[in-house]
């Protein structure tokens, strides 16, 4: 594929007025007719032709106004279809017919069939798979839809908008009409049809409109669809009360599918969800599983007022939806939670993939500039980063600015495709302020870098905080500007209060936010009475790396006082780390791992802190993740050592808080039945914590074995058995468990995902052979998306010391696994190679090893654009 240049943009030649199209369903021959309505846009030369986009059609008619166009005024080629010798400037109908094989369709883009149901995803070069067609996100027409199939089997026939009526056909066919009124790109097309149960509700809105809600999954499933249409409510609720957005149709439907190559589709009226997230009960799924359907539905929900109804201009612009809506899933999955919790888990999640990204070969800006696969787009960058860059925004402008610019942004351009800069341009509109520094956010890639000291003067009685940022080069950017980063700070004393200054100079504060926009900057606080510590970035208000060298005292005393619980966590989480680091260069040197006593003493004086929400204490028992230690050790990684490393830091921790341990694994037991809600999910999360320490104290399996065998809820069960498992692996205890696990759940695809899981991701060299014959498992499936991300993308995102192993078996194994899944399903398979995205700064014995799996797959026959996008980046 050739590369495609932000620079390149320019409209359309002609607009597209309306769509009609009909499919005639069959698993190996769908026909399908396309009637397209357009006109030349105003100023467009009389001789420029057509050009529709195609991908892998087939096309059997092509009329002009219901008449045989001549051979010599089109060019088809697999690709485009170019119609020339077309009206001036009268409308003029094109009728393209083509012929589609759902069945043997495994990319899963366009129409594919999942389990018997015909499905579509469109987003974001799908619809060029179905017709030939402008499938570009600023050609917004009005659809009617058609769909024929056989009545008996495909009894169901959903598409996009309201509902026009049906009927039997005579020949053992029926049809049903669909009209969606909202203008759309066709990315948001979408079309359901198969045989499967539905789960019925309603929604009244604030203005009083009655809109039908349904939620499709397989027959016998509906009990498990009942959270998803909890959340759905919820969130449709929360979108008017604090976005003051309302829906627009009068039926919305979501359907959950088997097989799928992200977590949902937003498509206008109809969403597609993997079964994944919506299907949930106590007994098979778990508290996170719980969390990710009600952030997922709400996503999706969400994007008819960001992504549908403004939509972006061109795939540069991917941030201008995904950024603001994952925005908006975080804050409503806030105020539904405990709303510190929520950050912590947001923080973590962006420091373990998005830094990554940011840090390594595959690094790009919020808002590229330029791209090969715009599938390889939907990265973390695109949602999270996005995500944060639009918290910045709130942050620097306040929630009431905030709420002004973006009431501005669904007024300004409701129904139009946009970009980037016109989102801006609201909030500097709404505010007064100028926001081009800061729009740098979008267009910079890599993480900053803030360095931050701190110097008091009892004499004076001032503080001075310097601070410097450099923002590192990325691929294709090798000098950087200085960002505008907002930094929440407070300023502790020494009795544990927040000392507000008389005065500050050298940087602009509003509030307890300060502005660095300058590369180096020293700031005077001045009427301070005594030495005091900084909290700073609080809330990780910017998305940086922030170096400030603290004693653990001072750790301590923000672990302590702060009364950001986020800055707490923070505090709690940096010593941690900084012992976890200093414990890795001790496995290394061979001498003996010693844990930092404050560090025990700060985590076990949190976790016994009854004031605290349980759920927090659970997440400051969470060390750093052996990748989170990898990435800031920053090169040279040995996962060996680390992974030791971390074990005996745990074990110390283990050791030291045995009883507090055993208490909480008492008191954290619940006596009522399984509730989902956070407040209960947040003692499990506490127990479970508690539970993984007490077997590293008391060194046998006993304890996790009866957890396993007490479980009534999957949260326990799957934490049971993982620690079991992760701990005790080769144990006649763990296999027996396993063993009956896997009995179990024989019959729940969505379960045994977790068994794979588990499996997957035992530390240690030997996985990899249990990971290879767990594929061969008559269970496993590796056409299955969910199935394939459960055992080959966790062992490789998941299993530092296995799929690193030092031999290098591991990213041999990755790459046979890339070269064979990439000719069915390109994405999945680039999206599992990411996984090797930090190979650089391993140790040079195994980076050497990496080097070669990645030459091994850019090597092979026939890549896709998608695989070799991705490994030739890697490479560089
Ligand atoms: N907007 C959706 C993206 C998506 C997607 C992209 C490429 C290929 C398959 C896909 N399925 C869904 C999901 C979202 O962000 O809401
Ligand atoms: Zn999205």
């Amino acid at each position: 594929g050739e590369i495609i240049h932000l620079e390149d943009y320019q409209p359309t030649d002609f607009v597209l007025e309306r769509v009609d199209l009909t499919f005639e369903l069959d698993p190996l021959e769908t026909k399908v007719e396309a009637r397209l309505i357009f006109h030349r846009r105003e100023g467009v030369a009389a001789d420029r032709p057509l050009v529709l986009d195609g991908d892998e059609l087939k096309m059997t008619g092509l009329l002009l106004d219901q008449e045989p166009i001549a051979a010599e005024d089109y060019t088809e080629t697999g690709e485009t279809l170019t119609i020339r010798g077309l009206p001036d400037s009268a409308p003029f109908e094109i009728t393209v017919t083509t012929e589609l094989s759902p069945q043997t369709n495994t990319k899963l883009m366009g129409l594919y069939r999942t389990n018997d149901v015909y499905c579509t995803q469109c987003e974001a070069e799908g619809f060029r798979r179905i017709t030939f067609f402008p499938d570009r996100p600023d050609v917004l027409a009005v659809y009617t839809v058609n769909i024929i199939a056989d009545k008996a089997t495909v009894p169901l026939l959903l598409s996009n908008g309201n509902f026009l009526g049906g009927a039997g056909m005579g020949d053992g066919r029926h049809f049903a009409a669909w009209f969606d009124p909202h203008p759309k790109p066709s990315y948001l097309f979408a079309l359901v049809a198969g045989d499967l149960g539905v789960v019925e509700d309603s929604f009244t809105t604030l203005s009083g409109r009655e809109v039908v809600l349904k939620i499709y999954v397989e027959h016998g499933k509906e009990p498990r669809a009942a959270y998803a249409m909890d959340a759905l409510k919820r969130s449709m609720r929360w979108d008017e009360e604090v976005f003051g957005r309302e829906y627009d149709l009068d039926i919305f439907m979501i359907v959950a599918v088997s097989d799928f190559n992200m977590g949902a589709m937003e498509n206008k009226g109809l969403n597609v969800f993997n079964d994944k997230y919506v299907l949930a009960d106590p007994e098979t799924a778990t508290d996170q599983d719980y969390a990710n359907i009600e952030a997922i539905i709400a996503h999706e929900y969400f994007h008819n007022w960001t992504g549908n109804r403004i939509t972006c201009r061109d795939w540069f612009q991917l941030c201008l939806k995904e950024g603001l809506t994952v925005y908006r899933d975080h804050q409503f999955s806030a105020d539904q939670r405990s709303r510190a919790v929520k950050r912590i888990a947001e923080v973590r999640h962006l420091k373990a993939e998005q830094f990554p990204e940011d840090g390594g070969p595959l690094a790009h800006p919020v808002r590229p500039t330029r791209y090969r696969e715009i599938n390889n787009f939907y990265t973390t960058t695109v949602y999270e980063k996005g995500s944060e860059v639009t918290g910045m925004i709130a942050t620097l402008l306040g929630p009431d600015l905030f709420k002004a610019g973006m009431d501005l942004y669904f007024d300004r351009h409701d129904g139009q495709a946009v970009t980037i800069e016109d989102f801006i341009r609201c909030f500097e509109e709404a505010s007064g302020r100028d926001l081009t520094q800061f729009s740098l956010w979008y267009h910079q890639a890599g993480t900053p870098l803030v360095s931050a000291s701190g110097t008091y003067d009892a004499s004076r009685q001032t503080f001075t905080l310097q601070l410097e940022q450099t923002v590192p080069p990325t691929p294709g950017q090798s000098t950087k500007q200085p960002v505008h980063i907002p930094l929440r700070f407070a300023l502790i004393s020494e009795d544990g209060t927040i000392t507000e200054a008389s005065s500050v100079s050298g940087a602009e504060v509003t509030g307890d936010v300060l502005h660095l926009v300058e590369r180096s900057q020293s700031v005077t606080f001045e009427g301070i009475a005594s030495r005091p510590v900084v909290s700073l970035n609080r809330g990780f208000s910017a998305p940086i790396n922030l170096h400030f060298e603290k004693s653990s005292a001072d750790r301590a005393q923000i672990a302590r006082f702060e009364t950001d619980l986020f800055a707490r966590w923070q505090a709690l989480n940096d010593m941690a780390l900084d012992a976890l680091v200093a414990a890795t260069a001790s496995v290394r040197a061979g001498t003996p791992v010693v844990c930092d006593q404050a560090l025990i003493d700060a985590l076990m004086a949190t976790v016994s802190d009854d004031a605290l929400e349980p759920a927090f204490r659970a997440q400051a028992l969470a060390l750093p993740s052996e990748s989170d230690i990898a990435r800031e050790i920053g090169r040279d990684n040995d996962p060996d050592a680390i992974f030791a490393a971390r074990r005996e830091i745990m074990t110390a921790i283990a050791t030291a808080g045995r009883e507090t341990f055993a208490g909480l694994f008492e008191t954290m037991r619940s006596t009522e039945a399984f509730s989902p809600d956070a407040a209960s999910a947040g003692r499990r999360a506490l127990r479970n914590s508690a539970l993984a320490y007490l077997v590293l104290a008391e060194n046998a399996p006993t304890r996790a074995v009866e957890a396993f065998s007490a479980a009534d809820n999957m949260t326990d069960l799957s934490q049971a058995l993982t620690i079991l498992v992760h701990r005790f692996p080769d144990t006649p205890e763990a296999t027996a468990a396993l063993e009956s696990f896997q009995t179990r759940f024989a019959d729940n695809a969505l379960v045994l995902d977790k068994w794979f899981t588990v499996q997957a991701t035992i530390p240690g060299a030997a996985t990899l052979e249990r990971v290879e014959t767990l594929m061969a498992h008559p269970l496993f499936n590796g056409l299955n998306p969910n199935r394939v991300r459960a055992l080959v993308g966790t062992f490789a995102f998941s299993n530092p010391t296995g799929f690193n192993r030092a031999d290098g078996k591991g990213y041999r194994f990755l790459a046979r696994q890339i070269l064979d899944i990439d000719p069915r399903n390109p994405q999945l398979a680039a999206r599992i190679l990411t996984s090797m995205r930090s190979w650089r700064s391993l140790e040079s014995g195994r980076a050497e090893h990496a080097r070669a799996a990645l030459s091994e797959i850019a090597a092979g026959a026939k890549l896709s654009p998608d695989v070799s996008d991705i490994v030739e980046r890697t490479l560089k």
